[in-house]
């Protein structure tokens, strides 16, 4: 009996011993009960009642043991469930990828279908379905990363226009695509430029598609993406894929076209270059220059990015610190 009281155990575990050790089917109280059976009539009384306080003595201890174990070890716990969740920061959206949802929503309300091919691309699809003669230097070491040499060798596509020229291989117009993607051009790192950079590039082709149209999609765009009061106005350029090309500007977002430090006092920006497709370029494509007509236009994403919030080093986009990340979170 005193071994009982005395009895004592420091885990759900020991408790358990404890409980084989008296109660259980070889237990030292189960096997009293057993010797009951050897015990003469006169002692039988008095032994039974000893026996029966014993066995309820050990089963109260046991009890006792388990409840206070359960209480020790919950309140052992190191976590506080009081405590106020830990806050886990919500990231943003990176800069070009909301200007760029944003470019391609305003197309997909003209119409427009998105379209996306690969950043490894060979020399055909990215310079000669789109007019560019051999000896065009962007076919340069310098100024492209070749993957492999020898004939249509493989490269990164240095604009994503190779995305149309597939569309245009696939499907007969009319064809309206909207093409987002990453491009890369052999350049040296600067505040102006990067050796990777986004561009969305825009084709239309139909019976009929005029230079009108293509003034007034993106007269409708630039209002779209810069305010209604935005205007545009059109320089005369050379691009190897378009006939006429031209350099388009918009009316400085900043000081509304009088001049300020942001146009350099010009009054303008440029944004994207665009042109009436070459009809070189829709025979490669198997579309009948004959027939059909179209537009095509690009901007660099990082550019229209930095007009519209003052961006004024391209290495922010691409350096990741949270300080210039964390400017555009109302811009979701
Ligand atoms: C096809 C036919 C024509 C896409 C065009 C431009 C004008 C242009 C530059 C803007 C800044 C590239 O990111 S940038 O350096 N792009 O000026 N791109 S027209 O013309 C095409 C494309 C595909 C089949």
């Amino acid at each position: 009996m005193r071994e009982v009281d005395r009895a004592e155990a420091g885990s759900e575990k020991e408790v358990e011993e404890l409980r084989v050790r008296l109660l259980g089917k070889k237990g030292e109280i189960t096997r009293l009960f057993d010797e009951f059976r050897t015990v003469s009539a006169e002692h039988k009384r008095e032994f039974g009642q000893k026996l029966n306080n014993l066995k309820n003595k050990a089963t109260e201890k046991i009890n006792e043991l388990k409840g206070r174990i359960g209480q020790s070890e919950s309140s052992d716990r190191t976590t506080d469930l009081t405590m106020p969740g830990d806050m886990h920061e919500l990231g943003t959206r990176h800069p070009i990828s909301i200007t760029r949802e944003e470019i391609i929503s305003i197309f997909r309300k003209l119409g427009y279908a998105l379209a996306e091919g690969p950043e490894i691309e060979d020399d055909y699809h990215v310079f000669e379905a789109l007019n560019f003669p051999p000896d065009h230097p962007a076919r340069d070491m310098q100024d492209t990363f070749f993957i492999t040499s020898g004939h249509n060798p493989v490269l990164l596509r240095t604009h994503t226009s190779s995305v149309q020229v597939r569309t245009m291989e696939r499907n007969r117009p009319p064809i309206r695509v909207i093409c987002p993607g990453r491009v890369f051009r052999n350049e040296a790192i600067s505040a102006r430029a990067h050796c990777i950079f986004h561009q969305v590039e825009g084709l239309y082709v139909d019976k009929g598609v005029s230079f009108a149209d293509m003034k007034q999609s993106i007269l409708l765009f630039v209002r779209e993406m810069f305010g209604e009061n935005t205007r545009i106005r059109m320089r005369p350029s050379y691009f190897p894929f378009t006939e006429p090309s031209t350099e388009v500007d918009i009316s400085c977002n900043i000081c509304g076209g009088k001049g300020c430090n942001i146009c350099k006092g010009t009054g303008w920006l440029e944004i994207m270059g665009a042109g009436m497709v070459d009809p070189n370029v829709l025979s490669a494509c198997g579309i009948d220059p004959e027939e059909y007509s179209g537009f095509a236009f690009g901007m660099g994403i990082e550019r229209i990015a930095m007009l519209k919030w003052q961006v004024r080093d391209l290495r922010l986009y691409f350096e990741n610190d949270v300080r210039f990340l964390r400017e555009f979170e109302t811009s979701i």
